[in-house]
């Protein structure tokens, strides 16, 4: 692997960061969950990007996993060669996650070359270092899920597939093996005391419980059988051993490092010299976070670190596993085909808009610990609150008041006049005079939230402004100062001031909520003549400055100026009748 360029020496520089997902199977087509995890990982990089503004340097990848024994099957089944069906399948991969809008920096397939010979690479660095050794294996296997569990996980699940059920196998195998008990107490100690977090914590509990019942050593190779179903060629040769290829799991692990081995992406791996990079804030070094759903943790918080530990390579920042989106109380599965599929997404995309998916599914998913259902009241409600009584409707109301009241242009006001509402004096005032403490607490809320993974709370902070946005209009009513705002300079100022005020409130909480809805931002941006991005036409082109400046109140930086212009239009989210039926793929 390539030196990587040390970001220590530049001091002004954000830190790299570098998310992934998993890499999916290809056995079948993408559906809602493995939308949802890539979802989270692109608003996660977009809010990175927005963060650390135009010298962000966040790496997002995406990609599938294709050298699975259940691709090979499935592909028999369509009477196809198992790359055609790979083939097929991967590209639906790419059109649903263009169809998602995702920002992935790089889609990697791991029957391309590039991942074939660096995976081929890091299992010899792992031979060479003495961490991987030939032997007998027999174990219970779960075929469904392509792994071998240990005898107290077999036994405690009646020998059947904790994930799907499925009987397990006994098998027994020559393979070599991956020495995972060598790094017991490593593990331990780096999740202990979080150089490792896993997130959310009830996972880094089960993760620390599992561990304390023992490893085993992990197999990393199959022999490749005379009657093998898949073509010759197809996965990666153990190094130095023909007969046997590498299992796909461990082939899989290594993508994450396969797809940045070039001297442009090698610092987004931390590097093992210069400070301790596995201290959050260690070193400026490029913090790593693995987004997945709860079926895989076990791979990326303890055999792939223990892998990259053997390798004397740092290990991930932050592993961070969400729950499993539902259907009717049940997990989503092929065998019961009750999957939410991307055409269903794409239904509710065509009548709600896609920005409107992307929120319902990031606010109202399984990021935390716990199971979500997909379900259509739910969706209509969380729509009409959030996003066209919500952000919609305010953005609305305050562009027309601007039209109607200033020709729409913000105007100008005096700030030494007070706002002095009759009813309401005293809120007013209050407000007035707090709002930059407010919006820099939010900004530190947001990276906190941000480093955290709680994305969600983080995009709600906007719908929190929103919402006092509203409240502050009904209390300073600007509709009715308008009427006798004639020939008065002073009660002219305030009606200037208070529309300055929740225009400029909701420019920054359309900062907030960005991550999950660019489109729909950058639309209020380009009708508010926000000059947010490097292109204002495009949503992807780059921050022109920090979070933390873009969302200053009023200081004639980025916010609100008088004399902008400020174009009313058709609303961002039309109300949804809940009355009526779901939209139908
Ligand atoms: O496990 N709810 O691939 P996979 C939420 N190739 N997320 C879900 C979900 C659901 N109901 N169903 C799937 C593999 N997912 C391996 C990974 S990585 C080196 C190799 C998402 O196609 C979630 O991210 O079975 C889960 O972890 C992943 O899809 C499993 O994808």
């Amino acid at each position: 692997m390539p030196e990587p360029t040390d970001s220590t020496d530049q001091p002004d520089m954000p830190r790299p960061r570098y998310f992934t997902t998993p890499i999916y199977y290809v056995n079948d087509r993408p559906h809602i969950g493995h939308c949802y995890t890539t979802l989270v990982a692109d608003v996660a990089a977009r809010a990175a990007r927005l963060i650390d503004g135009p010298k962000a340097d966040v790496f997002f990848l995406t990609g599938t996993d294709e050298h699975a024994e259940k691709v090979v099957t499935s592909a028999a089944e369509h009477g196809m060669p198992p790359i055609e069906w790979a083939d097929l399948n991967a590209q639906r991969f790419k059109d649903a996650f263009a169809f998602m809008g995702f920002s992935h920096d790089d889609f990697i397939r791991t029957t391309e070359d590039r991942h074939k010979t660096r995976a081929a690479a890091l299992i010899a660095d792992l031979m060479d270092k003495g961490a991987i050794e030939l032997g007998d294996y027999e174990g219970w296997y779960d075929p469904s899920q392509e792994e071998y569990l240990t005898e107290t996980v077999a036994k405690e699940n009646d020998f059947k597939s904790p994930v799907t059920g499925r009987p397990l196998e006994k098998r027994t195998e020559q393979n070599y093996f991956f020495d995972l008990p060598a790094h017991e107490d490593w593990l331990r100690a780096q999740i202990e005391s979080d150089a490792i977090r896993i997130l959310p914590e009830a996972r880094k509990n089960e993760v620390l419980g599992r561990i304390k019942q023992g490893l085993n050593r992990v197999p990393v190779s199959r022999r490749i059988k005379d009657d093998d179903p898949a073509p010759e060629g197809w996965g990666v040769t153990m190094p130095g051993d023909p007969e046997h290829r590498v299992y796909v799991w461990i082939e899989a692990l290594c993508n994450y490092i396969t797809a940045i081995d070039t001297p442009e992406r090698a610092h987004y791996w931390p590097n093992s010299s210069g400070g301790d990079p596995l201290q959050p804030g260690g070193a400026g070094q490029s913090q790593v976070t693995h987004f997945m759903a709860k079926d895989i943790i076990w791979f990326h918080a303890v055999i792939w670190p223990a892998m990259l530990h053997a390798m004397g390579r740092p290990a991930p920042s932050t592993v961070y596993a969400h729950a499993y989106w539902i259907a009717e109380g049940q997990k989503m599965s092929k065998s019961l085909g009750n999957f939410i599929e991307i055409d269903q997404l794409r239904a509710y995309a065509d009548k709600f808009s896609l920005d409107a998916v992307r929120w319902y599914l990031m606010t109202q998913g399984p990021l935390g610990a716990t199971d979500s259902d997909f379900a259509h009241s739910r969706f209509v409600e969380v729509y009409n609150a959030d996003l066209a009584n919500g952000i919609g409707n305010s953005t609305s109301r305050v562009s027309n008041m601007i039209d109607k009241y200033f020709g729409g242009r913000v105007a100008n006001f005096d700030p030494s006049v007070p706002v002095e509402i009759e009813t309401e004096h005293a809120f007013v005032e209050v407000e007035l005079t707090n709002h930059p403490t407010h919006f820099a607490q939010w900004v530190r809320e947001s990276v906190e939230g941000c480093d955290n993974c709680n994305l969600a709370s983080s995009l709600r902070l906007g719908i929190t402004i929103v919402e006092r946005v509203d409240q502050f209009i009904s209390d300073t009513r600007p509709f009715s100062i308008a009427k006798k705002r004639e020939g008065d300079a002073r009660i002219e100022s305030q009606l200037a001031m208070i529309l300055f005020y929740s225009a400029e409130m909701l420019r920054i909480a359309s900062l907030f909520l960005y991550p999950a809805m660019p489109e729909k931002m950058a639309d209020l941006w380009r009708r508010w003549n926000c000059d947010h991005l490097n292109d204002p036409a495009d949503h992807n082109s780059g921050f022109k400055a920090p979070l933390a400046e873009l969302a200053q109140f009023g200081d004639g930086g980025y916010s609100l100026k008088p004399g902008q212009k400020i174009t009313k239009g058709d609303a961002l989210f039309m109300r949804a009748d809940p009355k009526e039926d779901p939209p139908s793929a």
